[in-house]
């Protein structure tokens, strides 16, 4: 598969480079700090497109494909992966009730999602069901036309800022045939959110529990048919895991610009330090493994794209080399700041910080490997 990309992929690039140097970079280590959650940014990220990048025109997105979705994700990351992150789980969300919605709910919902007046979260884990997603409790009891829905869900990104929730739910037996997936509003009653988390990064947008004491949400908030909504989530997941990988991917390479620029104009020994053989091949490693990952996770985005019977695997291995290649990348450059790297004077541990959970969430790096292994293993 060959990755030059064509000129409207270019300008499309172009463009998200444009709006994360102009609205983002210059910004992105003030929200870090006091952890501003920059809605005005993200609404102005919407007006060019981007909160509703692979939902289709019917949808009122701008239906480009996934691997359009990686460089625009990849381009803001290069500011702030944390907020790049935020607007890729977003897009997630949108996708699913645009490709699995019922047409009354698409119209409610989808033209305030795609402008991101309002947003939207994903709501799979819980306390006792994180990796073994299929194993989730929230259960939602039908009565007449509602679902009567009870539990929680933890570590949702956009817990209470956000305004629209699509949440898995039991609301049949045991594994993944029990499980639909439900829109909730932030204002059904019954909903209620836990305390803000205080996490090692991604400072730039909140992350709650979800609380849902029963909710009564109308059987019509239901995507796809009763029973489907693991299937959904984890179709979802595909394309997410593609997002996520290309977020690591923007800040790593941040982090090896940044480590180029230092260790030129830094001296030790009479010398620039990008002169010692040691930076130089420490450099080189850097450039060919994000080179490597790249080009792996274009080909599974166009894979997701496609809809290819192997797609599923493609964005697993993607998403667990972009993120462990873009921490291990932010983790060498941040030594080639030596001191200075671990001030926060310098950009780079924000980076180390914002990559670090992207080998955790949307599936850990084991569960990728999983993922994978259990295919390549199948009779
Ligand atoms: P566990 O599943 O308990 O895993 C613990 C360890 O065991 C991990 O190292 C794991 O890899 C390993 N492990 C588990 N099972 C196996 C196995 N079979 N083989 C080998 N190793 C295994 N979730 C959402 O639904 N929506 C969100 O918006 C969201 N946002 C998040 C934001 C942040 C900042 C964080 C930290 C998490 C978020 N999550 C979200 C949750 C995230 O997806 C989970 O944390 C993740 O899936 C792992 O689940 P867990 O934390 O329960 O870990
Ligand atoms: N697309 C469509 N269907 C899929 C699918 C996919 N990508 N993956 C699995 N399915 C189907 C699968 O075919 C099966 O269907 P059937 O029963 O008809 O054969 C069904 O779903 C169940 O799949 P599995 O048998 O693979 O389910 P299992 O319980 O063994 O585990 C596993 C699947 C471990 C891969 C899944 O639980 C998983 O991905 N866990 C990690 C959880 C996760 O990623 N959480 C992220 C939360 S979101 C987040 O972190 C954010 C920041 C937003």
């Amino acid at each position: 598969m060959q990755f030059d990309l064509t000129d409207e992929q270019r300008e499309i690039q172009e463009l998200a480079r444009r709006f994360t140097a102009d609205r983002i970079t210059p910004f992105a280590a003030d929200w870090d700090e006091r952890s501003i959650f920059p809605r005005d940014t993200i609404r102005a990220a919407a007006e060019l497109g981007f909160g509703a990048i692979y939902v289709s025109e019917e949808g009122w997105g701008i239906a480009l494909g996934r691997l359009e979705s990686a460089l625009i994700m990849e381009a803001m990351a290069y500011g702030c992966p944390s907020t790049a992150a935020f607007i890729s789980i977003h897009n997630m969300a949108a996708w699913m009730l645009d490709r699995f919605g019922p047409p009354e709910l698409k119209a409610a919902h989808l033209t305030a999602l795609v402008t991101m007046e309002r947003m939207a979260s994903y709501c799979l884990t819980e306390a006792s069901s994180g990796s073994d997603a299929a194993a989730l409790k929230t259960r939602a009891v039908r009565d007449g036309d509602t679902y009567v829905v009870t539990g929680s869900k933890q570590f949702i990104s956009g817990a209470g800022e956000n305004e629209v929730y699509l949440v898995m739910v039991r609301t049949g037996g045991e594994g993944p045939g029990g499980i639909s997936c439900l829109l909730i509003e932030k204002d059904m009653p019954g909903v209620s959110f836990g305390a803000q988390e205080k996490k090692l990064g991604w400072h730039s947008q909140p992350t709650a529990a979800l609380i849902l004491d029963g909710v009564r949400v109308p059987v019509g908030n239901r995507l796809g048919t009763e029973g489907e909504g693991f299937k959904i989530a984890m179709a979802g997941l595909d394309g997410g895991r593609v997002n996520i990988g290309a977020c690591s991917l923007g800040g790593a390479q941040r982090c090896l610009d940044e480590a180029v620029r230092y260790t030129r104009d830094r001296k030790q020994f009479g010398r620039a330090v990008a002169e010692f053989q040691n930076t130089q091949f420490a450099l080189a490693d850097m450039e060919t493994e994000l080179q490597a990952a790249r080009q792996l996770l274009y080909a599974a985005a166009e894979k997701v794209t496609a809809d290819a019977p192997d797609k599923t695997r493609f964005a697993a291995m993607a998403k667990r080399l972009a993120t462990d290649t873009g921490s291990k990348v932010a983790d060498a450059a941040l030594q080639l700041h030596g001191g200075y790297g671990y001030l926060r004077d310098y950009p780079i541990e924000r980076f180390w910080r914002d990559l670090r959970v992207h080998s955790i969430l949307e599936g850990t790096n084991q569960v990728m490997r999983m993922i994978v292994g259990r295919e390549l293993t199948r009779d």
